[in-house]
């Protein structure tokens, strides 16, 4: 946990924000800025900045981390098959567009047109 970290406030509910899913390792809730009909982020609960960070060790939570989105997206009202799916985003850095400095994957979709500018 990092002190000033906003998703870290949030994960310890000390902020709120509108939970959608939450185990003993991720949280993901609603954004709060919407871009498009379904906007989600996934979150994992340890302090990780962003996947500029992310090492090999990684690799067994972030997996199931990536393997949340499907099931996050599905359960949260995103069609299913080639003529749903979803947006899955990560942004990486201030290049990257990064606002929040903890790791997140926003999952966006519903009906077209959005614009997905997470
Ligand atoms: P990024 O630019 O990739 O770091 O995205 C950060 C996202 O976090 C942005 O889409 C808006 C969202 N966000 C910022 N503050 C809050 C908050 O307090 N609550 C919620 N639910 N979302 C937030």
């Amino acid at each position: 946990m990092s002190e000033n970290c906003l998703f870290c406030r949030i994960i310890k509910k000390e902020i709120p924000a509108d939970v959608v899913y939450e185990d003993d390792e991720f949280i993901v809730f609603k954004d709060i800025n919407p871009a498009a009909p379904i906007h989600l982020l996934l979150v994992p609960k340890h302090h990780v900045v962003s996947l500029q960070d992310i090492i090999p060790s990684d690799s067994e939570w972030l997996g199931r981390m990536m393997s949340l989105v499907p099931k996050i997206a599905l359960e949260n009202g995103c069609a299913p098959g080639p003529s749903g799916g979803f947006r899955l985003v990560a942004n990486s850095g201030a290049h990257g567009g990064q606002e929040v400095g903890h790791l997140h994957f926003h999952i966006m979709g519903g009906p077209r047109p959005w614009s997905g500018r997470a």
